[in-house]
């Protein structure tokens, strides 16, 4: 079953052009074969009421009772509509203003990165950053500018980022300048402890406010960066603190979407609402939460189609999603959970500050830190954003994702083992 969702996804649900095979599109043979017993699990009675409670212009008809699962149209999947472009394009502020990480102290007070936690290690084992830095000590033993030249080169290739990794290495230096290093290994522990500390002030895990009914999480992010495998992974994190729990399935471009969301409610027992393909993702989402408001869920995760960042319009309907979310409660949503994909690099820096820009982004969850990951773009999120990272994605089963350890991911990533 899981295979049947893993795809190559790297462009856009809409309007850039798509390579052959780029996202594959389902037939209704192929879907009903791969969920041969599937019913929606919550009707969408509350249509009705949510299309007049929320204004005309917000919310593009529906169908009443779609069914959750449709088959795929032979046709590309319909652009935004227009007026949903134009009704979203007024963007509110930001709510909150990005703030940067504190800097890194030139002493930092950080306790040294802990032994490795189960399954950080090893899952990280073949991170690039842990490849730069290996053999990186033993080559370079002695206390010199030759081995801050490497250290720093590591970080870079690492994609730390050049502001980080000067902050770091220039702390290094006036450290080693001052004799306060006995040897390289002493070294490396400072530089353990200084990407700690980098990271500690963002290391926030997600807190459930229960006054919340329900805790409205809204999950975005671009294509193919793992948002619907995380819900699931919450689902069974959630079910398993027994928490009342309901989804959304506002990824509404594409049908195997809608039904990926589905397998996951089916199999940690959540229900889901959905409308099918091509509804108002804002609809759904208003659907939704009057749903869970009605049966007093604990929290409310909504899925929203992968979109780039660049993309104004698409960016712009995420403003909407939240307005409408808010016409019924305005305290929602709790949490803007933006998931990005540790592979990224670099580019990972503008992908959040335009989805910022466009919802406000309150969490963040980067996945694949397992695999070829670098894993550094994590240390220039933090320092340039200062937005609590809650989640790690260490791999694809449900219990892979972790709650964010700064001290694990750096021993993870530069074991002490790694010295001279
Ligand atoms: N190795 C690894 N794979 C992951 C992780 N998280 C997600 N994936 C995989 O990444 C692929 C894409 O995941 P999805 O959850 O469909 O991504 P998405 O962001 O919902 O994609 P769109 O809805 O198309 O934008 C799937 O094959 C997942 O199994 C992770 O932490 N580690
Ligand atoms: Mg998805």
């Amino acid at each position: 079953m899981f295979d049947f969702f893993r795809r190559k996804k790297d462009q856009p649900p809409t309007d850039a052009a798509k390579p052959e095979g780029a996202t594959e599109r389902y037939s209704i043979e192929e879907l009903a074969a791969a969920f041969p017993s599937r019913q929606p699990e919550v009707e969408a009675v509350e249509h009705e009421a949510a299309r007049e409670a929320v204004e005309p212009s917000d919310v593009v008809p529906v169908e009443q009772a779609a069914p959750a699962v449709e088959p795929a149209r032979a046709s590309e999947p319909e652009p935004v509509p227009a007026e949903v472009i134009a009704a979203a394009l007024d963007i509110e502020p930001v709510a909150a203003p990005i703030a940067p990480a504190p800097p890194v102290a030139d002493h930092p007070v950080a306790e040294p990165a802990a032994p490795g936690k189960p399954g950080w290690r090893e899952r990280l084992r073949g991170s690039a950053f842990a490849r730069s830095f290996n053999g990186l000590f033993s080559r370079h033993p002695r206390l010199d500018d030759d081995l801050l030249d490497e250290i720093e080169t590591a970080l870079i290739t690492a994609d730390v980022g050049v502001s980080a990794t000067t902050q770091l290495v220039e702390s290094l230096r006036k450290r080693m300048k001052s004799r306060e290093f006995a040897d390289a290994n002493a070294l490396l522990a400072a530089l353990r402890a200084d990407l700690v500390a980098m990271l500690k002030p963002v290391a926030q895990p997600l807190q459930i406010d229960t006054n919340a009914k329900p805790f409205v999480l809204l999950t975005v992010g671009v294509n193919g960066v793992g948002k619907t495998t995380t819900i699931g992974k919450l689902a069974k994190r959630f079910k398993d603190e027994n928490r009342p729990l309901m989804l959304a399935a506002g990824d509404t471009f594409r049908a195997a979407a809608v039904a990926q969301l589905q397998a996951w409610g089916d199999r940690n027992g959540v229900p889901v609402v959905a409308q099918g393909q091509n509804a108002d993702a804002a609809s759904v989402a208003f659907d939704a939460l009057q749903a869970a408001k009605a049966r007093g869920t604990q929290v409310l995760i909504a899925d929203t189609a992968g979109r780039l960042h660049t993309q104004q319009g698409l960016m712009a309907e995420l403003g909407k999603i939240k307005r409408v979310l808010q016409k019924l409660d305005t305290s929602a949503p709790h949490e803007v959970l933006m998931v990005i994909d540790g592979t990224t690099g670099q580019n990972a820096l503008s992908q959040l500050r335009q989805f910022h820009a466009a919802v406000g982004v309150t969490g963040l969850v980067v996945t694949k830190l397992d695999g070829t990951a670098k894993g550094g773009v994590v240390f220039a999120l933090a320092r340039e954003f200062g937005i609590p990272i809650r989640f790690a994605g260490i791999g694809e089963r449900p219990e892979d994702l972790r709650v964010f350890d700064a001290e694990a991911f750096v021993d993870a990533l530069l074991p002490e083992s790694l010295g001279a």
